[in-house]
């Protein structure tokens, strides 16, 4: 690839060891199919399977049914509802019906929604275990659907990762982070711009009121068209008009409370907004924010399922007439166009995963259209936020795929004595370096949390060479834009692991290269001799077991091109703090 002045460097000798990568998600490449479990909840020392949720939750709601029909009985509670019929005798009557735009963004909401789920899961499936603390340790989970971490064998996140049905996640392969990824992000920025103009529009009309309440009798009303609805004798229906308690309460907590907690808790889980918030990010850490995100996940799971049997049972066809026609009137207006939007989200449904599969390539460049750019900027938000020797976490996962080789293990039989790390491209001085000249420059130590795309996170002490110290050494020249990172070894999918990164990254004041962690030579494990940190990026943009830096001008002439082992393989996107 030339430059802007026509003179190239030759490359690093092992970008002829970079290999190209298919466009599709191949089966054959990728990791093996591994099944999870039924999700289980641990409650003190024991793990409860959530199927049980099933029969419980049956005779919870026989037990309901009876308990409200004989509660109705008493005279107190037959006062209570004369008093609170369900419907607060104050809440205004919106006369504007469901105008056009309400029923348009509802529909996309709908549809938006069948996406952003199924990818979540797919997301939580590569890492299938949620934490309340920061670190990860093995059986301090309170939920998973993967087995106990296994002890005694070598046991990576990759390892740990869970195939879903491809009709549930998206695209349901194991280990397709990458891709959920990109319908999770893309379509929550189209979610969430859809739901900004839906709060400007309800608040610049007369459609608040429905959604807001006034007053506090909205409990007493909630609690009276609950016994109502429990009693199989459903509360008197002006939804046309206005909201009972109830209804009024649930939209409420799921338009202002679960939309936005979901977004806060979803940034928060990225390495740059975190770092960014300082304490704020250490109090509501990666695996609080993951465990909050995936409680209102479950809300607006049992919000839909619950939302959906209310709109059968209560009058489909008056309800589908409001919201599918805008019309209150007793025809069959809101039908045909009810089937036809359930028609538009099954096939949406039906389709994604198999075309994500084909056409992996399109859907990783089309998510870096609409969300890279948002990614990027999050690079410039500069970490500060180091934490204390306290907070190291006791245990640190493993990660990657290992060097195997006879050249590494003769490093390693050496104790890196014979290691030399070539830096080169696009420099003024190339160098190599023995771990001894990299020992001499000055060093400096971090304390930090990684983040790992798959959603685990550790903190660790790094001590190393900032890479503006290498900068200083070398001089890369004007043309310079990025800085490849070589490993020793290679990816999972064969190829040598490589990665690149902006030069705004090497400039960055916690950018090192790492000789030891938690104040110990870094372990072969971990990326002995040298493993890059770079704080405001995801964990695959760090390569371990770091054998040569080259500095170039462009990457699309590298490997498949797209900035990274993972980036051509596992279809991610090269720029990732979020
Ligand atoms: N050479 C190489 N570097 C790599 C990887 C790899 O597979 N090969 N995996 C990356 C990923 S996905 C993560 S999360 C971190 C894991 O680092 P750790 O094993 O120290 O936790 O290393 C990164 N660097
Ligand atoms: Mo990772």
């Amino acid at each position: 690839m030339a430059s802007p002045s026509g003179v190239t460097p030759p490359h690093e000798p092992l970008a002829a060891k970079l290999s190209t990568a298919d466009d599709r998600g191949l089966l054959s490449h990728w990791l093996p199919p591994q099944q999870g479990i039924v999700p289980r909840i641990r409650v003190g020392t024991r793990w409860i399977n959530v199927l049980w949720a099933l029969p419980l939750g049956a005779a919870a709601l026989v037990l309901a049914i009876a308990a409200a029909q004989g509660l109705l009985d008493l005279p107190a509670v037959k006062a209570l509802v004369v008093r609170y019929p369900g419907i607060a005798q104050a809440a205004p009557s919106v006369d504007s019906g469901f105008p056009w735009w309400l029923r348009a963004q509802h529909f996309l909401n709908m549809l938006f929604m069948m996406f952003i789920i199924r990818a979540g899961i797919q997301i939580l499936a590569d890492h299938p275990r949620l934490y309340w603390t920061r670190d990860c340790t093995p059986g301090t989970d309170w939920f998973r659907f993967q087995k106990p971490v296994p002890t005694g064998r070598f046991w990576t996140a990759k390892d740990d990762s869970v195939t879903l049905p491809g009709w549930l996640g998206i695209p349901g392969l194991r280990h397709t982070i990458g891709l959920a990824r990109w319908w999770h992000f893309s379509v929550n920025l189209l979610w969430t711009l859809n739901g900004i103009a839906f709060y400007a529009l309800l608040f610049s009309t007369d459609q608040w009121q429905r959604l807001v309440p006034l007053t506090w009798a909205v409990f007493p009303n909630a609690l009276s068209a609950g016994l109502q609805y429990a009693s199989l004798n459903f509360p008197m229906d002006q939804g046309w008009t206005r909201y009972n308690g109830l209804q009024q309460l649930t939209y409420f907590i799921t338009v202002f409370v679960a939309a936005p907690v979901s977004i806060a808790t979803g940034l928060l889980q990225s390495p740059a907004i975190s770092n960014k918030l300082g304490w704020t990010g250490r109090v509501l850490n990666r695996q609080l924010a993951r465990s909050i995100h995936f409680l209102s996940f479950t809300w607006f799971v049992l919000f839909i399922l619950a939302h959906g049997i209310m709109v059968l049972v209560t009058g489909l066809r008056q309800n589908t007439n409001h919201m599918f026609a805008g019309v209150e009137a007793g025809s069959w207006a809101g039908f045909l166009p009810f089937v036809l939007a359930m028609t538009v989200v099954g096939l949406a449904w039906w389709r994604v995963s198999p075309f994500t599969i084909r056409h992996a390539r399109l859907v990783q460049h089309a998510g870096m259209l609409t969300v890279g750019w948002i990614k990027g900027l999050a690079e410039w938000w500069d970490p500060k936020s180091q934490l204390r020797e306290q907070d190291i976490s006791p245990y640190f996962w493993p990660n990657g795929t290992m060097p195997h080789s006879a050249e590494f293990d003769a490093l390693v039989l050496d104790g890196f004595a014979s290691y030399r790390l070539r830096v080169g491209g696009m420099v003024a001085q190339p160098q190599e370096l023995s771990l001894a000249d990299l020992r001499a420059m000055p060093r400096q130590e971090q304390i930090t949390t990684h983040f790992c795309i798959q959603g685990w996170s550790g903190v660790a002490k790094w001590g190393g060479v900032p890479m503006r110290h290498i900068l200083e050494l070398v001089r890369p020249t004007a043309e310079a834009r990025y800085a490849v990172f070589y490993s020793l070894a290679d990816g999972a999918d064969g190829g040598r692991y490589y990665d690149v990164h902006r030069m705004h990254n090497m400039r960055h004041e916690l950018t090192i290269l790492a000789y030891e962690m938690n104040g110990e030579p870094v372990s072969v494990i971990h990326g002995a001799p040298v493993r890059l940190r770079c704080e405001n990026e995801l964990g695959f943009k760090m390569v371990k077991w770091v054998a040569a830096i080259e500095f170039v001008h462009d990457f699309a002439d590298l490997g498949a091109g797209e900035g990274g082992y993972n980036e051509d393989h596992e279809f991610y996107g090269y720029r990732m703090p979020i």
